[in-house]
């Protein structure tokens, strides 16, 4: 199956056509519905095209669905990793704000910037960018996938999430994890997620510092979940009980949209 950088912007509707002519159990096709074409996509490692690689990728997960099924019912289970072959260069630029343009991303001096961590946390110091960097690293090449209907392969490099909580204490019995950006942008995920261990605190992308389009200074990358559960210019990390929903949650995304 060939594998296409950028889906066809009607890929979703090629896959409901797809389903219809497919004949799937009712297991299956709660699959298709509870993950939708984005899980799908990265579950599969396929994007959808045409009609023929709509009904390949779902009988991709066909073939292999007990195997899918232990997979998702694993709550370690791991987004799949590609190699430095693979990377999508130019990574292209997303965001909330209009014009959706990279020049109006945030400028911000790495000298005067501080990460905030409020909530259920045993040490609410602020992390200057050295202290933050000083954190042990590792780095990823993973698959963002957007609502919006592209998806890209990226490095990135940055702390594990859960050895960041640890070290500010965080209550890992909270339930969410909230992240305010410096554009204004919010979203926040539940406590598991947040745990996973792919999910990154990153500080560096491809080799170097994380762009400035792409969430200078820190961005979470969590590749078990959609493209807008991925916050950039991250100011705030704050660990509640209280629901706190997101920017496009609240027009009606799927607050989960992950695996
Ligand atoms: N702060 C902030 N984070 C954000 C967004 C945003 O507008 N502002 N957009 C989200 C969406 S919808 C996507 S697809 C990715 C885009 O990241 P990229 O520009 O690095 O590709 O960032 C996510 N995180
Ligand atoms: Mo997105």
């Amino acid at each position: 199956m060939s594998i296409r950088k950028i889906p066809h912007p009607d890929s979703g509707l090629i896959l409901r056509d797809a389903a219809r002519r497919v004949d799937l159990s009712s297991r299956r096709s709660f699959l298709r519905h509870a993950l939708g074409l984005g899980a799908l996509t990265m579950l599969t490692g396929c994007d959808v095209v045409d009609g023929q690689s709509a009904e390949q990728m779902l009988s991709k997960v066909s073939d292999f669905n007990d195997r899918v099924q232990a997979w998702l019912l694993n709550p370690q289970r791991l987004a799949p990793e590609y190699p430095e072959s693979m990377i999508t260069r130019p990574f292209p630029f997303n965001s909330f704000y209009t014009p959706n343009s990279a020049d109006k991303a945030p400028r911000i001096d790495p000298a005067d910037w501080l990460l905030n961590v409020t909530g259920k946390v045993e040490n609410t110091q602020d992390w200057t960018l050295e202290r933050l960097s000083s954190l042990p690293q590792f780095t990823q090449i993973t698959r963002h996938v957007c609502i919006e209907g592209w998806s890209a392969i990226g490095k990135f490099t940055g702390i594990r999430f859960s050895d960041f909580l640890r070290a500010v204490g965080a209550d890992l019995n909270a339930k969410y994890v909230t992240f305010r950006c410096d554009d204004h942008y919010v979203t926040s995920i539940d406590m598991a997620s947040a745990l996973h261990p792919q999910t990154q605190l990153t500080l560096g992308f491809d080799g170097g510092v994380l762009p400035r389009e792409h969430g200078f200074p820190l961005k979470l990358r969590i590749p078990t979940k959609l493209g807008f559960k991925n916050p950039k210019h991250i100011g705030e990390i704050e660990i509640g009980d209280e629901f706190t929903g997101g920017f496009w949650e609240t027009y009606g995304y799927n607050w989960f949209s992950g695996l």
